[in-house]
């Protein structure tokens, strides 16, 4: 890495914070709590994870541990991109460097696929010095191949052993987590010595729970859009002319888009968990915004702002039965509806398989949204939500829904719009001082999991809404979020996905504001992430940590 910006240069000689209790290195007391069990289907959990299940949460407290030897790390990234990757393997290298300077760290190459086919490099202190607070996940690459053959364990374990890796930390989000969970469990009922951790990665923000407050790099991905949404609300309210509708990454939950939301106060979010618990249909999403773009019209505004999580599609009750439907049937017949040649012999083919009502659904669809439903599952069996148009499906009906009230004399206006999905945009941006403090941390802690020869925990860091120095870090079971889920046609466990909380605070401010951001503009513009300077703009948190915790 030869030519960097100016602030790549400034970002590399960032001293990441670091909690008071790790300050004196990795040499600290680990304080048990009590056994903990899983969140959902507790008896299948424990049945499927014999040897972790009902291991204690821990902290760390400062101790008098002060000889440790040098240990071998492996570490991966898994699955999509998050600012502070990088500096969780920074803290990683930290943390094994200060327990004994011979300790090694190996980055296995392209995601878990690289941990199983022996790809890796020793990542030493020269290497990590170009990546050191920056986005992206090119020190080592990423990937999202399922672990879930022994083979594949066996593999692993072996080439772990061959490099005398002692502890393997896992970067990902819920399925790679599941993945480091599953691994874990297996090396513990082989009497195997090897420590796996995992790190709560994901801009989507919904690995999170009342002992992981936030996901990295929700942080800055969100920071990002809402800079970016800010400047369109700042066009649109220039120009006067266009609407945007903007969808927002995030896969299931609307985290993004509600942290989105409260910062620059759109005209029109949706947030899909009330879409659900209100059994809304896909008619009275747009009937709600075209009655806004009505009443912005009557007040001589055409122009304005409307936010979409990615993931809506699959929340409107009607689309998730007919995505579940879908999932089982593809797990079925994939090769034989991808060798049908034209979009309506696999609709036909795909229809006469579904139930009743559910393939009436799929038939009325338009026929991109058709074929972006029956595209190729993620590895982990998900719908690939990034890939469906819902925002131009939006724009299509409330346009014909608008012609229709301009044709009965309801509607005098002119609907010209713009879509945007903000998505890549957010994840390999250069982590703000929260994120990069925050991966740091984790990376360090995970360190002193494996030190300790504990395995199947989370590393975890609580308190993030308060100052560095105070936070609390230390590990929590992985088996604890676990419940059994439906993919690719069987019922499998994996770590919990949160959801947006409809009774939680960050909602319940929003519910409050909305009506008013519909119809007068209250735009905010947050502008772009400041990483020097005062406090007050360098360590801002997300309103949604703030909202949640403090
Ligand atoms: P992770 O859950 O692996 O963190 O990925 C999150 C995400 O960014 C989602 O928001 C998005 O739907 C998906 O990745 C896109 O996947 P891909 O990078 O494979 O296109």
């Amino acid at each position: 890495m030869t030519c960097v910006s100016e602030l790549h240069k400034a970002r590399q000689a960032y001293r990441p914070k670091l909690p008071a209790v790790l300050n004196a290195g990795p040499a600290v007391k680990i304080v048990k709590g009590k056994p903990r069990e899983a969140a959902e289907d507790r008896e299948a959990i424990r049945t499927l994870f014999p040897a972790t299940y009902g291991m204690p949460q821990v902290r760390f407290e400062k101790g008098d541990q002060s000889h440790f030897s040098p240990i071998h790390v492996g570490v991966i990234l898994s699955g999509g991109q998050a600012p502070g990757g990088h500096n969780v393997i920074a803290g990683i290298f930290d943390g094994i460097k200060a327990c004994h300077p011979n300790s090694l760290l190996y980055g296995f190459l392209g995601g878990p696929l690289g941990l199983v086919e022996n790809r890796y490099r020793e990542l030493d202190a020269e290497f990590i010095a170009a990546y050191r607070n920056t986005g992206g996940f090119d020190m080592i690459g990423s990937g999202r191949t399922k672990l879930e053959k022994t083979e594949q364990f066996d593999a692993a374990l072996n080439n772990c052993k061959n490099l005398g890796i002692q502890a393997l930390v896992i970067i990902g989000g819920d399925d790679s987590n599941t993945n480091a969970a599953v691994l874990a469990e297996y090396y513990r009922q082989k009497g195997e010595k090897i420590s796996v951790i995992g790190v709560p990665k994901t801009i989507d923000g919904d690995l999170k729970n009342e002992m992981i407050e936030a996901s990295f790099g929700f942080d800055t991905a969100t920071k990002v859009y809402s800079e970016l949404i800010g400047n369109i609300e700042r066009d649109a309210n220039s120009a006067k002319k266009y609407w945007h509708i903007i969808k927002l990454m995030g896969r299931s939950a609307s985290h993004i888009a509600l942290e989105c939301a409260l910062r620059t106060r759109p005209n029109y979010t949706v947030i899909s968990e009330e879409v659900a618990a209100k059994k809304m249909t896909l008619q009275d999403i747009v009937d709600e915004l075209t009655d806004i773009v009505v009443k912005r019209a009557e007040k001589g505004d055409h122009f304005g702002v409307a936010l979409i999580p990615e993931g809506l599609i699959e929340f409107i009750p009607e689309m998730r039965n007919l995505i579940a439907e879908l999932n089982d049937l593809m797990a079925q017949d994939q090769k034989d509806i991808e060798a049908l040649q034209t979009l309506a012999a696999k609709r036909d083919f795909i229809c006469g398989k579904l139930k009743g009502h559910t393939a009436d659904l799929y038939r009325s669809l338009p026929s991109e949204i058709a074929s972006q439903l029956i595209m190729e599952r993620d590895p982990h069996g998900n719908v690939q939500v990034s890939l469906i148009e819902t925002e131009k499906l939006l724009v299509q009906m409330v346009g014909a829904k608008l012609n229709v009230l301009q044709a009965e004399g309801k509607y005098r206006g002119k609907f010209k719009t713009h879509t945007h999905f903000f998505g890549y945009e957010g994840r390999c941006s250069f982590p703000s001082n929260f994120d990069a403090d925050y991966t740091y941390t984790l990376g360090y802690g995970a360190v002193v999991l494996a030190a300790n020869s504990l395995s199947g925990y989370m590393s975890s860091v609580r308190g993030l809404a308060g100052a560095v120095a105070d936070w609390i870090p230390g590990g929590i079971p992985m088996t604890q979020m676990m419940s059994m889920e439906r993919r690719h046609g069987k019922d499998k466990p994996v770590i919990r996905k949160a959801l947006v909380d409809l009774q939680g605070n960050p909602f319940r401010v929003f519910t409050e504001k909305r009506s008013e951001w519909a119809v007068q503009t209250c735009y905010i513009y947050p502008g772009p992430i400041q990483y020097a300077g005062p406090e007050s703009l360098c360590e801002i948190r997300t309103l949604t940590l703030e909202l949640e915790h403090k």
